[in-house]
């Protein structure tokens, strides 16, 4: 039947809901993927998505979550870059009835009500995976296990709790060093220039890589290759996110391990924003489950990824 027929009740209905969503920005082979799964899951559940990118900066999500409050959409998800600094901004959007979703990343606030649920990974488990998995290919090495770190965006949850679960793990063992740890804001192109310095700094004394993310780790891998290393072999690099480039490399031999975080969220996410407009009860905490990819099983798993 036409709308115009419709009874007005019904016609109320029909109205899309409206999501206003603040991405962290465009960083990442993860974040990209990310971004594609919520649009196109929005498509799908027919809801009518504002989607903004930050470009990596806390001001830009404040004033897109602010002029989202504005706008009045129905209900406002975004992914933190950082972890702390959201309580005003969440205020305001509590004073407007307008409930907020976490995707991604989480917040460190004191009042929980401030949010309805966050959806994503433990990121602790991901570093501690990571670790697990260099505590049993060194089960053999008698000396010293120099690491470095290439640390993601610096105060961001990723970041801190993928350091946090890789120590917790290293830690049992004393020959387990982190030597270096620095960020490399999650980007193949810092992650490339903080292992050239790396490089410098410590040269052969490296035996160990591990970023926070693969896009670093790939951006890393250039560096041990232009100082005439092999990577994957003269230094063991373990990263995270499982994404198609890091199948690549570890096809090629050149990357170790990568423990997979999920970016496809986007259904997980629209399903909850149905589900809080009709008031249904909702989960605090909805988790993504992963499982990790050593290289020696990359070419068999590629066919079956889907970022
Ligand atoms: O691992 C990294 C991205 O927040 C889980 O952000 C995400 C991280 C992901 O830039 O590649």
């Amino acid at each position: 039947a036409p709308l115009a027929a419709l009874p007005t009740g019904a016609w109320a209905q029909q109205k899309p809901l409206v999501m206003g969503f603040s991405q962290v920005g465009a960083e990442s082979e993860w974040r990209t993927a990310n971004s594609e799964s919520i649009k196109s899951a929005a498509k799908e559940a027919g809801i009518e998505l504002k989607f903004s990118d930050a470009q990596q900066k806390q001001e830009n999500q404040i004033k897109a979550i602010r002029s989202f409050i504005a706008q009045k959409v129905d209900v406002i998800a975004f992914s933190p870059v950082v972890e702390s600094g959201w309580e005003p901004v969440l205020r305001e959007a509590k004073a407007a009835k307008i409930p907020v979703i976490l995707t991604d990343r989480a917040v460190n606030v004191k009042d929980t009500s401030l949010y309805v649920t966050f959806i994503g990974s433990d990121f602790v488990e991901e570093g501690r995976k990571a670790g697990r998995w260099l505590v049993e290919k060194m089960k053999n090495e008698k000396g010293e296990v120099n690491i470095v770190e290439l640390q993601g965006t610096v105060g961001s949850a990723p970041a801190i709790d993928r350091k946090k679960g890789f120590e917790e793990i290293i830690k049992a063992d004393p020959k387990f060093k982190i030597i270096r740890s620095q960020t490399g804001d999650f980007t193949r192109a810092k992650g490339k220039e903080v292992m050239e310095a790396f490089l410098k700094a410590e040269g052969k004394k490296i035996n160990v890589l591990y970023a926070h993310n693969d896009d670093m780790a790939i951006g890393a891998i250039q560096a041990i290759e232009e100082a005439g290393l092999k990577p994957a072999k003269d230094i063991t690099i373990i990263s995270i996110d499982a994404v198609k480039g890091a199948f690549e490399a570890m096809i090629a031999g050149k990357l170790n391990v990568s423990v997979e975080c999920s970016p496809l969220l986007g259904p997980q996410l629209m399903a909850a924003a149905k589900d809080v407009k009709a008031g249904k009860p909702i989960q605090k905490r909805i988790v993504t489950e992963e499982g990790i990819f050593p290289m020696e099983i990359a070419a068999r798993e590629f066919p079956k990824r889907k970022y």
